[in-house]
């Protein structure tokens, strides 16, 4: 039964996955749906990666240029790195087959700012976009194409790809269906206009993208999950920090510098961000609202029991569990989410318009506040930048959290210096581990050294950082920002050499 599909010209481009992913071509630069390990196609990438291996085998060349959302599935990130089938990479990747491609230096990668993405593939900086393929829950019978469970940047491939691949998964619940808020009104400068979004609730644009059908080459039906990480309950050291973060939240509303609903929430994936939800869950905060890129597994319940009013992201980013429960009710969640093109969703104007709180994970941060967000040791990426730099410079108030320490303590989040910038001092407000939370709000870099150092640090390091930073008053070369450039580094040269930042 093809209800899913119900233009019934198109019914005639229904084929196999290796039919389908026979019109892609070596060298081609193809354009995806997808973001966190939701909505990306499942099918034609594998019988791509097959292909791409038979003819590997036969001694030929055959890789892609592949952009996407965000990161992606094993189906598509990972069975096309495994056979080392993409030669180049953007914006943002967390899958570790294709991770140790990039640290090896055999894919390019381009790690941006999300809302960049779109405006720089129409400018045209990503050269011509072959072809698309993207994951939908239905065709209409207009020949529109309604997404599954993210919208990343399907809308911009579908609008500029030579040919296009579109997966129907039955697996997505056919309640998304109307959830999908697609503005159609983005342009290059000098023609553009303001986006008219003024709350995040509301809906300004179409539920399903445009394309044109001639462009359309062939059609999968699919039924496979998304597959996300598993969900792992909150450690200690994230409840303490979303125990810090609670309490600024309340002094905040009781200075009057937030409303008792708070501001939209912006929010990161992972166990810290998980537990800061599952602190707002039961704190006193009411009638939230969410203005962010990816809908996890706690936001879920706070909606469901009322906590959040509504959530505007561009994708789901749950656990197996919860993606299986939400596609069993999905109905209730109608009026309370809205999915938009990532363009929208991380859009830095719509950011600072509504004033979000920005929570992202990081790295490290350096004692001024300066912080990495992407690569160890400074060369190693980790994942990307991702939306943190869209909504960290934007937000209102731009929160960053992490542990005190990473690698069971033998690395600190609190570094001399940081050994690769993200987010610049000026783009991080408050830092909180679960030893406390700096405000970093109104203080010089000096002042912010100190409050750092003694909120933020591990006790195990905070001595040594006391020490560096002491010996910078007296011995740097200027004294706004305070470093000992031989020395700067050195914490993470021993961790390089020793297996340790800690002194032997
Ligand atoms: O590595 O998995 O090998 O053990 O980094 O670290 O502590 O589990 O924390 O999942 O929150 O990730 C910055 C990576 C933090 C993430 C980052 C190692 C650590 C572990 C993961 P293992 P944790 P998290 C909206 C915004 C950029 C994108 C972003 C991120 C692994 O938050 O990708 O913010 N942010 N997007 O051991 C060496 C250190 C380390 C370290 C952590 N100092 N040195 N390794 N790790 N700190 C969300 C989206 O964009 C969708």
């Amino acid at each position: 039964d093809h209800t899913r599909i119900r233009n019934t010209a198109l019914r005639a481009k229904i084929t196999t996955a290796e039919q389908a992913a026979s019109f892609i071509k070596p060298g081609m630069t193809v354009g995806t749906s997808g973001f966190t390990g939701a909505g990306y196609p499942k099918a034609v990438p594998e019988a791509l990666a097959a292909l791409m291996e038979s003819e590997h085998a036969k001694g030929n060349d055959f890789r892609i240029r592949l952009l996407t959302g965000a990161s992606t599935g094993p189906e598509l990130d990972g069975a096309l790195a495994k056979v080392n089938g993409i030669s180049f990479r953007m914006p943002y990747n967390s899958d570790p087959t294709l991770r140790a491609r990039i640290n090896k230096g055999e894919t390019e990668y381009l790690d941006m700012h999300l809302s960049h993405v779109a405006p720089m593939a129409w400018a045209g900086f990503f050269g011509e976009i072959d072809t698309a393929i993207i994951e939908a829950t239905a065709i209409r019978e207009d020949g529109s194409i309604v997404p599954s469970s993210s919208v990343g940047n399907s809308k911009t491939w579908l609008d500029t790809a030579k040919q296009v691949i579109i997966e129907v998964n039955s697996w997505q619940d056919s309640a998304l269906e109307g959830m999908h808020d697609i503005w159609t009104g983005t342009a290059l400068p000098p023609h553009r206009q303001p986006i008219p979004l003024i709350r995040p609730d509301e809906r300004i644009g179409e539920t399903s993208l445009r394309v044109d059908p001639a462009k359309i080459v062939a059609i999968v039906e699919t039924h496979a999950p998304d597959r996300n990480a598993p969900f792992s309950p909150p450690d200690a050291s994230a409840k303490a920090i979303a125990g810090h973060l609670m309490e600024f939240f309340r002094h905040e509303v009781a200075r009057g510098r937030l409303p008792q609903s708070l501001l939209p929430l912006q929010s990161g994936v992972g166990n810290v961000a998980n537990a800061v939800m599952g602190g707002l869950e039961e704190g006193p905060f009411e009638n939230l609202t969410a203005f962010t890129e990816v809908i996890q597994d706690s936001m879920l319940g706070m909606l469901e029991t009322g906590k959040m009013r509504v959530a505007s992201a561009t994708a789901f980013s749950l656990s197996p569990e919860a993606a299986e429960s939400l596609n069993a009710r999905m109905r209730e969640f109608h009026k309370k989410i809205i999915l938009r093109p990532q363009d929208i969703s991380n859009h830095p104007g719509l950011i600072r318009r509504l004033g979000c709180i920005a929570m992202n994970g990081l790295i490290e941060s350096d004692i001024y506040g300066n912080v990495n967000s992407t690569q160890i040791m400074g060369s190693k990426i980790q994942n990307g930048i991702g939306g943190s730099g869209d909504f960290a410079r934007n937000a209102y108030i731009s929160v960053f959290m992490t542990p005190s320490t990473a690698k069971g303590g033998k690395i600190s989040a609190i570094v001399p210096m940081a050994s690769h910038v993200d987010h610049i001092t000026q783009d991080s407000q408050v830092l909180v581990t679960e030893q406390g939370l700096a405000d970093l709000r109104g203080l010089s870099p000096k002042q912010r050294a100190e409050v750092i150092i003694a909120n933020c640090a591990h006790p195990d390091y905070r001595p040594m950082l006391q020490d560096y930073y002491k010996r910078a008053r007296a011995g740097s070369f200027g004294q706004q920002s305070p470093h000992l450039l031989t020395e700067a580094l050195s914490w993470h040269q021993r961790f390089i050499e020793t297996g340790s930042m800690l002194p032997s």
